[in-house]
């Protein structure tokens, strides 16, 4: 994207002209970064990857330096909610949520409406996009959660989805609670991180492609991926309760925000109708025993999620794709 879209942004950002040109214009424009020529959903790269750890290039391991700013509705953002409080950090990283519903769409963004004033008590700011805008005047992608900001300097220091768990899970070790979990034991560690390429590929991002795809193909492959890769999970929870036999892990954490989501969005709003959660026996009692678990239902606010994603997150059908579901095998039994 050019300069000029840059500064539309960032004139969206403040003024907040609702639904204007400008703003459709950038969300196209944004969309189209995202979309191969097949039609295929690409996400964007990460901007903010400085590691978390000790030494020089990393972010300092700090009790109360960092702010956490999450969406409820969002899986990524969702999942450092989990593995905070089951770690115990709530109390070592500060939270900021945003509202699920954006400020204005199509455009970008996310608001802190939820908050007296409507400025998260923190940092002061309004929208996440005065936080990636103050960090990157030049920032020209989309102004994602879940984000942390260095508190010293207001600024996004880190905005990997991917790898934050895992930071808190071992750099943030010393501050763990007592009695922790080890969500990332070292004996395991290639598995998980193994399964872990596996679950966000076919599932986590599997579920996005489906949604985001802008052909009838692309949109068909990512929805078998995903049925593809829930039989086989399906299977694989027949007899344990969780993913590495009763072991509590990351793993779980990243399936779960997606199966917590399934039904009540991706099923319908994504076009991932082949089933629902509820229709796999050993899914569906997986993913009920963790809700009821300290951490995962404590931290899952559905009506946030349902408004996010039907309200806005759902790109309108203009690529006319047919949903692919559901599976009318019962039809005949
Ligand atoms: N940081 C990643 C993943 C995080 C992400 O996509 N978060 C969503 C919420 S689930 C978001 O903030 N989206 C903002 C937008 O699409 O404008 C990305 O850039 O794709």
């Amino acid at each position: 994207m050019n300069e000029q879209v840059v500064q539309e942004g960032a004139v969206c950002a403040i003024s907040r002209k609702s639904q204007s040109s400008e703003a459709e214009q950038q969300f196209k424009s944004l969309f189209a970064k995202e979309t191969a020529a097949d039609g295929s959903f690409i996400r964007q790269p990460v901007r903010f990857a400085t590691p978390f750890g000790h030494g020089e290039g990393k972010l300092p391991v700090e009790r109360g330096r960092y702010r956490l700013i999450v969406s409820k509705a969002c899986p990524w953002a969702h999942r450092q909610l989990i593995a905070l409080r089951l770690l115990g950090l709530d109390d070592v990283i500060s939270v900021g949520v945003v509202d699920p519903v954006r400020p204005k769409k199509p455009y970008s963004d996310w608001a802190f409406t939820l908050d007296q004033d409507g400025k998260d008590p923190v940092l002061g700011v309004q929208y996440l996009s005065d936080l990636y805008l103050a960090t990157d005047p030049t920032y020209n992608a989309r102004f994602t959660v879940p984000a942390i900001i260095d508190l010293k300097t207001g600024k996004v220091v880190n905005n990997d989805y991917f790898n934050l768990s895992y930071y808190w899970e071992t750099e943030f070790k010393p501050f763990h609670r007592e009695g922790a979990p080890d969500l990332f034991p070292a004996d395991l560690r290639p598995e998980i991180k193994a399964l872990n390429e596996v679950i966000f590929t076919d599932i986590n991002n599997g579920v996005y492609r489906a949604g985001f795809a802008a052909s009838q193909t692309a949109y068909e492959e990512a929805y078998d991926t995903v049925f593809r890769r829930l039989d086989v999970l399906e299977q694989r929870l027949e007899n344990s309760t969780c993913l590495f036999g009763d072991r509590l892990t990351d793993s779980d954490i990243r399936l779960w925000v997606t199966l917590a989501r399934f039904d009540i969005a991706y099923y319908n709003a994504f076009r991932v109708n082949r089933n629902r959660l509820t229709d796999f026996p050993n899914l569906w009692r997986y993913a009920r025993r963790l809700y009821q678990s300290p951490g995962f239902g404590e931290t899952t606010d559905f009506d946030a999620i349902k408004r996010h994603y039907h309200l806005c997150c759902v790109p309108s059908n203009e690529y006319k794709i047919v949903p692919k579901g559901p599976d009318l095998a019962g039809w005949n039994l």
